[in-house]
């Protein structure tokens, strides 16, 4: 793992995973979105990962005209690091997916590693009341559902995105994802140094105990050495507790209500920034310095935010 003793805090500030019933706090409308971003990055995040969402029932979308807005409002206020994704959401198609990455050129886009169970259905026992009609069958098909990530579907993406400088925040929610990365590397099809956003404990991946943690990190380091950058999420409830072990351990870290919905047990974070303050008392509590966009751009050599297309 390539050595940086500044910790670079992503808040992924909406996503796929929970639905608006879920909690009062998930940003949905570009406005949303866009607080969510800026408070996330005023209270110490350097990249925003972001998905874009239907104002009108907040069910997730790729079209690129719902992620302007944000996008605008973000890059005018703050010099964060954006991060788009091109995972969208499990029920859409890879060609859906890649559009706002294709015409934003962010500085970094996310890449997931591999097809996968994406079981979101054990969410159906908390929320009792649906705002709206897609949200149950949504959660209830991910029972039954693939989220896709073929070899061809990765090149896809890698291939479409190629001429736009973008590096991949590349998601590895398995040991067997390392060696697709690792495969990928040796391809050329993505260049040193590897981001590596290893993903624990969603249902259909690998778990959240420490040994798995462990696990991920000495593969990655046997399969990458100095060539990667190393950074983890828990999903839910392991969110503060996987990135606490990695930040101890040498790792990055990633937060927000993309992946956990809450600041401590059964209490709702009320925004992102609440829980890039509470990861960043831990990170300053372990004695490590918070990257800056800048410090991020030169660890992860991002090609600059005058060089995106928003
Ligand atoms: N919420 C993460 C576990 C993507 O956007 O490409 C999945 C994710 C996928 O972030
Ligand atoms: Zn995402």
């Amino acid at each position: 793992m390539a050595k940086n003793r500044k910790v670079i805090i992503t808040c992924a500030v909406t996503g796929a995973i929970h639905t608006p019933s879920m909690s009062p706090y998930l940003p949905i409308t570009a406005d949303e979105i866009a607080a969510g971003a800026l408070g996330a990055a005023e209270a110490g995040a350097a990249i925003v990962h972001l998905h874009a969402r239907d104002p009108k029932d907040g069910r997730p979308s790729q079209e690129p005209e719902l992620f302007a807005p944000f996008l605008k409002k973000i890059k005018a206020a703050s010099d964060v690091v954006v991060n788009l994704t091109t995972g969208g959401a499990p029920t859409m198609l890879v060609q859906e997916r890649v559009r706002p990455a294709l015409q934003f050129r962010p500085e970094v886009a996310s890449l997931n590693m591999g097809t996968m169970n994406f079981g979101l259905y054990e969410m159906l026992k908390r929320t009792k009341e649906f705002k709206f009609d897609w949200e149950r069958p949504y959660l209830e098909g991910s029972w039954d559902r693939i989220f896709r990530n073929t070899f061809a579907d990765i090149a896809f993406i890698l291939e479409s995105c190629s001429n736009n400088g973008t590096r991949f925040e590349i998601e590895c929610y398995d040991i067997s994802h390392l060696y697709t990365a690792a495969h990928f590397l040796e391809r050329g099809l993505v260049k040193p140094p590897l981001f590596i956003q290893s993903v624990f404990g969603l249902r259909g991946g690998i778990g959240p105990h420490p040994e798995d943690v462990l696990h991920m990190k000495r593969t990655a380091d046997r399969l990458f050495g100095d060539d990667y950058v190393w950074s983890v999420l828990g999903a839910g409830r392991n969110q503060m507790t996987v990135a606490t072990l990695s930040a101890a351990v040498g790792g990055n870290v990633r937060v927000g209500l993309e992946d956990s919905l809450w600041d401590g047990p059964g209490h709702l974070a009320r925004n992102n920034a609440a829980q890039v303050r509470r990861i960043r008392t831990i990170l300053e509590a372990l004695s490590l310095e918070v990257a800056t966009p800048d410090d991020a751009r030169q660890i992860l050599q991002l090609k600059g935010r005058n060089n995106v297309a928003f």
